[in-house]
């Protein structure tokens, strides 16, 4: 029996339905205690993925930056599922989260070939060259985390609902005690990624209805923490009554959270960031943030050879899938249900 379920968008609650109907008779999911388990009051469970049905195959994963904790957190879950499979994995990325280095990188996977590849592209244009060469030349593409433009690309595009994470930031910001009229401000990393325009978008949309004022446009850090710690500091010079910022992603939030304590604000600024590796959960532990929407990058990455495996073998496949986040605190982080989400920075931790 074929499912069909394209055009559809699947949420985790709806991973257990489609894990339910594609199930073959050898499979594996995830060791449990994996940061794939569900986010609290959903069922989500990982998909399932045929044991050999990936052998002989091999799959490239081209992450945003070499490094991240939470690209790690992705090769993690990707490396599971490929051991699962009986596939090879490769996993390559450039040293700054910048197409003009990711692209020649692509050009070189282009020329090797792989079954699949699994990408998260720097670039919502300038990414898209590369990507369509590879895909011309039969290699499947599976856009994780981050997207391009070109809707022709990708056979699936997995990656979190990053407009309502960037809602659930500015609620986070409301219930930390910002009133309506509150000043507040976006650092984000480059205009051009998906991921984080997405977050933008989310927030301003949320923080509007919420009463705040956006201080100035969007600031960007260039996804460099020192370059966020030194916009804030500005920001905070220029508005001492800035209450709260919102910073966009990992590298970003940690350098504001430095910034804001180098300002001795810590704790009077409000900062919500977003993402959760294993410093930035030191710095909400120390009081330097007070929250951070945690993705679940270890799904993004099984999912995404599973998908990148269906479509190898000429199976269903989901065109696209967000998955969720959580927002994270210092009264919450030690909850098992919670902890499970801090990213990895290897995958034997
Ligand atoms: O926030 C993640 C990822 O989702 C984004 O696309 C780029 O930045 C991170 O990798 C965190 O550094």
């Amino acid at each position: 029996m074929k499912h069909t379920l394209r055009g559809t968008v699947l949420t985790a609650s709806s991973f257990a339905l489609t894990a339910l109907l594609a199930a073959p008779a050898m499979a594996t999911t995830p060791p449990s205690g994996s940061s794939g388990a569900a986010t609290p009051g959903t069922t989500a469970t990982a998909p399932t993925i045929a044991a050999g049905s990936g052998q002989g195959k091999k799959i490239t994963l081209m992450v945003g930056v070499k490094g991240d904790p939470f690209y790690v957190s992705m090769e993690c879950g990707a490396r599971e599922a490929v051991k699962a499979a009986g596939a090879e994995l490769d996993v390559q990325g450039p040293d700054k989260f910048d197409a003009t280095l990711q692209n020649p990188m692509l050009d070189a996977v282009a020329a090797s070939k792989p079954d699949a590849l699994l990408v998260a592209p720097n670039d919502v244009k300038a990414s898209a060259g590369p990507l369509k060469t590879i895909q011309d030349a039969g290699s499947k593409v599976v856009l994780v985390d981050t997207t391009v433009d070109d809707t022709t690309i990708g056979v699936s595009r997995i990656a979190t609902d990053n407009e309502l994470g960037g809602e659930k930031a500015a609620e986070a910001l409301q219930t930390l005690g910002l009133a309506s009229g509150a000043k507040v401000l976006v650092i984000s990393t480059d205009p051009g990624v998906s991921s984080v325009d997405a977050r933008v978008a989310g927030f301003n949309k949320k923080a509007a209805e919420l009463g705040y004022k956006l201080v100035s446009d969007t600031q960007y850090s260039h996804n460099e923490a020192s370059t966020a710690a030194q916009v804030i500091g500005a920001a905070l010079s220029a508005d001492p009554d800035l209450a709260g910022v919102f910073a966009t992603n990992l590298f970003t939030a940690q350098g504001v959270a430095t910034g804001v304590k180098q300002a001795g604000k810590s704790g009077a600024v409000k900062v919500v960031g977003f993402d959760a590796g294993p410093d930035q959960i030191k710095q909400l532990e120390a009081g330097d943030v007070q929250a951070l929407v945690a993705q679940k990058p270890y799904d993004i990455g099984y999912q995404g050879v599973a998908e990148a495996l269906a479509a190898i073998n000429g199976g269903e496949v989901i065109p696209n899938i967000q998955t969720e986040s959580i927002v994270v605190t210092k009264d919450n982080m030690a909850q098992p249900d919670v902890a499970k989400y801090i990213y990895k920075s290897d995958c034997g931790s």
